[in-house]
């Protein structure tokens, strides 16, 4: 017999509503749900992957113990006595900082990762954490630090009311939307007024906008002190309804001399005329805002890029106003909850032992991780934790990573997959996959373009002998640190009981008394709950003291003389930038065989002039070089992307030795973090720059006569 279930897929931020229909215990069919009030029937070709993860004959049930190169199937308490025994020996041979985590994006899709995961991991005491946060929305977060006292305080496009919307660095129309939580955004984008993308390639977001800019990678920051500089020559700077929260004005006026725009276009390749009419349309367009995201963090100036987004929101008076830049108002809020410890976040407090790159959050840049483990010396990494990750993939210089892990005491992988990551450690603690779990968007809340709540209990009830991630921590945190009664307590209550006093804490819940949101009312609503568009929340829900936003903090200011030096440097004559596809997740879902199919995506775009000037044709393959490795790869020539730069997918390379992908192995590609640099990085806050890696491109033919 058939039964229907409501869920939200987990696998991007748009955080669909999906209908489930099993069978017999299988999936057959994944549809759209036209009842949840933020999706409305939307899913993308991914959705359907959910199914094929949780069938898929390559997921692992069971621990596995490595010997060698041979993987053991062992039971639960023996892996968990083996990997408890690892992890404490590292501990106390080497001390707490000698045991590293490196947390992997699909934990911010989790709720028993969110709720269990984070804090054990914290309660490890080590220096040595790492996540994708330092190859990610680090820049995002060190603005919403330093300008709102909160790290999580990123606003939001107003997408659904807004008439000019001013996109650099994301590919909505691919991405579905990032720290915009926003199901079928390109519908979304279809009705805004204007839309205008400043992207090295004509992206498909590009497609379906109004106008669209080609700008060098990495020159993000100089266009946005072009802008500013304009909004203040021309008298065009209105900061409206939150002039009296805001400080820093005058030096920012300071800081936007001497770059006009005629100054910066032989830099950004953005010609001077459509940077001053953007600003000026920014400025005279009441319902505007600009986004920026991942193209603008990952690359050298992410830091002053990311500020300065929010600056120019600022400044054209589209800062928490309709149509504009938004906070949410989630019904489970973590701000006021940290806001409790006074611990909004911190930056700098200290930094990596070989390089000296700079903590944000508790954490220190992957980009780091490493030369943590390979350089010799007193303070070294010994173990590592995985969760949710593949850093082999996923992170500059890969490929030196890889080499660096198989140096480790000992590694523990808590993942699903034996992967190009995971094949190098100790013990596998496989958790349940996405429809065997209960889901609330805790992280994801926070950023969407319209509060919702949804909660949804598992499709599918686990195995006898399948553990969740969050209990696999728990049992971990018990061996590790000792299972005193207050873990006991916290264990006994699981995601479900947090999310519970999350819910009566939150904004929607106990204040409101009889009406309030429960685990209870969510449950009665299993498509989810509309809480009605964004709303102005500043200055309330500013969290830096004296509730002010800080326009013009010293870091930042500090970082600027920094740019000015690029407008003098000579330019690399080919640069790498990344690309993500519609039918591809980061670096693991390509073991779906319904998304690989079809012609293969792992392609190196290349423009004509570009393609020429090398002897390359379309569909040959070539020998793509940079300071950290090289690769073979099929180019595509086209005239979508800039010439001088070549773009190349993340998360390819599934050839390696030993993993257990049958599909992906068959469909390997390349990964581009084996021509990606470590040593690049946002000197400011380390961030990991895959945008703009300077690189070489040449025929294989000429490769293989030498
Ligand atoms: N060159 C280049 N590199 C990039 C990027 C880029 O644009 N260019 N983008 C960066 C960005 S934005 C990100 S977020 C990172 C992502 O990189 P990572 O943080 O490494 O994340 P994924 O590649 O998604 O790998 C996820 C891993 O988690 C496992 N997994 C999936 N679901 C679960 C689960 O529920 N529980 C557990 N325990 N495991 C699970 C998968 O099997 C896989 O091993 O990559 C970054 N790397
Ligand atoms: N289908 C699919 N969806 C995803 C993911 C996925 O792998 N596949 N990953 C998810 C994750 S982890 C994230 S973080 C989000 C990211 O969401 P987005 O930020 O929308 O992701 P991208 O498509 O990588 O868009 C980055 C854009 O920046 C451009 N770019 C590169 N360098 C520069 C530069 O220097 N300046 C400017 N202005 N632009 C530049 C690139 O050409 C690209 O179009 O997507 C999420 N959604
Ligand atoms: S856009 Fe696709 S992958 Fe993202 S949540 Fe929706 S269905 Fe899932
Ligand atoms: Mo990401």
């Amino acid at each position: 017999m058939a039964t229907t279930h409501h869920h939200s897929c987990t696998l991007c931020e748009a955080t669909c509503g999906i209908t489930v229909t099993v069978e017999d215990d299988r999936v057959t069919s994944i549809r759209g749900d036209k009842a949840d009030p933020l999706s409305q029937g939307y899913v993308c070709p991914k959705a359907t992957a959910l199914a094929d993860v949780h069938h898929d004959p390559d997921r692992l049930r069971t621990p596995l113990v490595r010997f060698g190169d041979e993987w053991v199937e062992t039971s639960w308490p023996a892996a968990f006595e083996l990997v408890a025994a690892g992890l404490r020996d590292v501990r106390e041979q080497h001390g707490k900082d000698a045991l590293a985590v490196y947390q992997g994006n699909p934990s911010a899709h989790n709720l028993g990762l969110i709720t269990y995961g984070q804090p054990f991991f914290r309660a490890l005491g080590t220096r040595n954490l790492f996540s994708a946060t330092s190859v990610d929305q680090l820049p995002h977060m060190l603005a919403a630090l330093e300008m709102f006292g909160h790290q999580l305080l990123m606003p939001v496009p107003d997408l659904d009311r807004t008439d000019l919307f001013v996109c650099l660095g994301g590919n909505p129309a691919v991405s579905n939307g990032s720290i915009m939580t926003a199901p079928n955004v390109k519908a979304r984008l279809k009705s805004v007024r204007k839309v205008v993308v400043i992207d090295p390639r004509r992206t498909e977001t590009a497609g379906i906008a109004d106008e669209h800019l080609f700008i060098r990678p990495g020159t993000d920051a100089l266009l946005l002190l072009s802008l500013m500089e304009v909004l203040f020559a021309e008298n065009l700077v209105c900061t409206g309804r939150l002039t009296p929260h805001l400080v820093g004005l005058d030096l920012l006026r300071e800081v936007a001399k001497g770059f006009a725009p005629e100054r910066t276009e032989a830099v950004t390749g953005v010609p001077a005329e459509p940077v001053r009419a953007l600003a000026r349309e920014l400025a005279a367009t009441p319902r505007a805002v600009v986004y920026g995201r991942v193209g603008i963090c990952t690359q050298e100036f992410g830091g002053l890029a990311a500020w300065l987004v929010v600056v120019l929101n600022a400044l054209t008076g589209h800062l928490d106003e309709p149509g504009g830049a938004m906070f949410t108002t989630p019904a489970v809020d973590a701000i006021p909850l940290s806001g409790l410890t006074g611990h909004g976040g911190s930056f700098d407090t200290y930094r990596s032992r070989v390089r000296g790159l700079p903590e944000f959050g508790g954490e220190l840049p992957v980009a780091a991780l490493a030369e943590e483990i390979d350089t010799p010396g007193g303070g070294r990494i010994r173990g590592l934790i995985t969760s949710a990750g593949n850093p082999v993939l996923s992170t500059p210089n890969g490929a030196r990573l890889e080499r660096a892990l198989d140096g480790l005491d000992f590694m523990v992988s808590i993942d699903p997959y034996l992967n190009e990551t995971t094949r190098h450690a100790d013990v596998i603690l496989p958790p349940t996959v996405h429809l065997e779990r209960s889901h609330y968007e805790l992280a994801l809340a926070n950023y969407s373009v319209r509060n919702v709540a949804k909660y949804s209990p598992p499709v599918f009830r686990r195995g006898p002998d399948q553990r969740h991630d969050w209990e696999i921590v728990l049992e971990l945190a018990t061996r590790v640190l000792g299972g005193g009664a207050p873990a006991r307590l916290l264990g006994g209550l699981g995601p479900e009981a947090v999310l519970e006093l999350g819910l009566l804490a939150g904004p929607h819940g106990l204040r409101k008394l009889h009406k309030g949101l429960t685990l209870r009312t969510l449950r009665r609503e299993p498509h989810g709950v509309d809480l009605g568009p964004l709303e102005r929340r500043l200055p309330g829900r500013l969290a830096t003291r004296g509730r002010t936003v800080n326009l013009a903090p010293r870091a930042y200011l500090n970082d600027v003389p920094r740019l000015r030096r690029v407008l003098k440097r000579d330019r690399a004559a080919l640069v790498l930038i990344g690309r993500r596809q519609l039918r591809s997740n980061n670096s693991w879902l390509h073991n779906s065989e319904r998304l690989v199919k079809g012609k293969p995506r792992c392609t190196l775009l290349v423009h004509p002039d570009d393609a020429r000037a090398r002897g390359i044709a379309d569909g040959e393959s070539a020998r793509l070089t940079s300071a950290s490795g090289e690769i073979e790869v099929p180019v595509e020539v086209t005239d979508a992307i800039m010439p001088g730069v070549v773009s190349l997918p993340h998360g390819w390379g599934h050839h390696r030795d030993g993993v257990r992908l049958g599909v992906a192995s068959r469909h390997a590609g390349v990964s581009a973090n084996d021509v990606t640099d470590e040593g690049f990085v946002d000197a400011l806050t380390g961030t990991a720059a895959f945008s703009g890696v300077a690189v070489e491109l040449t025929p294989e033919r000429e490769f293989s006569r030498s």
